[in-house]
């Protein structure tokens, strides 16, 4: 069990916090909470700031002097975008975790969260996943590039904390969804997608929706505000080597979860499965106990959140008119 900051804690109020990443749908949540802690947000755009060019970070970090960063940028995205996207996965996570990273050695930064993912653990780790499941399997291989690129940003902040004393942490999400996320249509996680095909399939009156895979996986499903939550709470008082997962605890079938986000669209027509495309790892389910140990659950019930994306999905395509 990792160390909770017996009564220290790191006060994010006042300081400099650089959010890596501000514009995904991570970092803007994040943005958002972190408007309640009066302190000082920074963040930069791509076309500021160039996160796989190594110069360029370490000038921006000795620039700008962020006392301490959420590295939320990444390239993501769902199982068909992990699966044939597979270099620009690797090398772009690859290069945005060094360099952010080793920049935030560099310049001192007093305390940094690096962002990674549930699918760091072996494609059969026991269930529920704890911390401790982390390389002591096979990955699953739609996610294997991405998964790598986010365990090499987990080891180097363990690493940085064992030579030089960094007070860098690691927090594993389970699969998030919200406002701001992607609504592409191949590309995009199954909560937006299937967000936007049962929207089309209402407003174009048809009779069936087509999910992806056999309907039989099983995933967990944060509401992204929970998780800026969570992000906040675990950056003011974990500070140790071992991840911490983040997620409710609570998972549904792929088919069971179709049928929730028809219920929520009001689309009355029919199910069905395409087991051409990828099933991905069977089951994910997060233990959450070191996050509920330290104090910290998720509030937001999968239909209140459900709700929410998709009014911010309407809105987003009211906004493109
Ligand atoms: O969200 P998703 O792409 O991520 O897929 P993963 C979850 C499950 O939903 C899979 C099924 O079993 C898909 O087969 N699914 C059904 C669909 N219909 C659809 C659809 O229309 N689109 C999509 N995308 N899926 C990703 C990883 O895995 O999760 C990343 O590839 C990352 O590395 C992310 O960790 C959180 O849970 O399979």
């Amino acid at each position: 069990m990792g160390t909770f900051l017996k009564g220290k804690i790191y006060n994010l109020a006042n300081r400099r916090i650089w959010v890596a990443g501000h514009r995904g749908m991570i970092g803007s949540a994040i943005v958002r909470r972190l408007k309640a802690v009066g302190c000082e947000v920074l963040t930069a755009t791509r076309a500021e700031l160039d996160l796989t060019n190594q110069a360029t970070v370490f000038e921006w970090v000795r620039e700008n002097k962020p006392q301490a960063v959420f590295l939320a940028a990444a390239k993501v995205g769902g199982i068909s975008a992990n699966d044939t996207l597979r270099g620009e996965f690797i090398y772009e996570n690859l290069a945005i975790a060094l360099n952010v990273i080793h920049a935030a050695h560099l310049h001192c930064v007093e305390k940094l969260m690096f962002l990674g993912s549930t699918c760091i653990y072996p494609r059969l780790a026991p269930q529920p996943m704890n911390e401790e499941a982390l390389l002591t399997g096979p990955l699953e291989k739609t996610n294997e590039p991405y998964a790598i690129a986010k365990i090499s940003g987990i080891k180097l902040c363990e690493a940085y904390r064992d030579q030089y004393n960094d007070d860098f942490i690691s927090i594993m999400p389970t699969n998030i969804f919200g406002p701001g996320d992607n609504y592409h249509a191949e590309h995009s996680h199954v909560v937006a997608a299937l967000i936007r095909r049962f929207h089309e399939a209402k407003a174009n009156g048809d009779a069936e929706v087509v999910v992806w895979g056999s309907g039989t996986p099983r995933r967990e499903f944060l509401y992204v505000d929970d998780l800026a939550d969570a992000c906040v709470f675990a950056m003011e008082r974990y500070s140790d080597a071992g991840v911490l997962n983040v997620g409710t605890g609570k998972d549904i079938e792929i088919g069971s979860f179709a049928k929730v986000v028809a219920d929520v669209i009001g689309f009355k027509g029919n199910v069905v499965f395409d087991p051409s495309r990828p099933d991905g790892t069977p089951r994910k389910l997060v233990d959450v106990s070191r996050m509920t140990d330290l104090g910290w659950t998720a509030s937001t019930t999968l239909r209140a959140g459900l709700e929410a994306a998709y009014a911010d999905y309407r809105n987003s395509k009211a906004a493109d008119r």
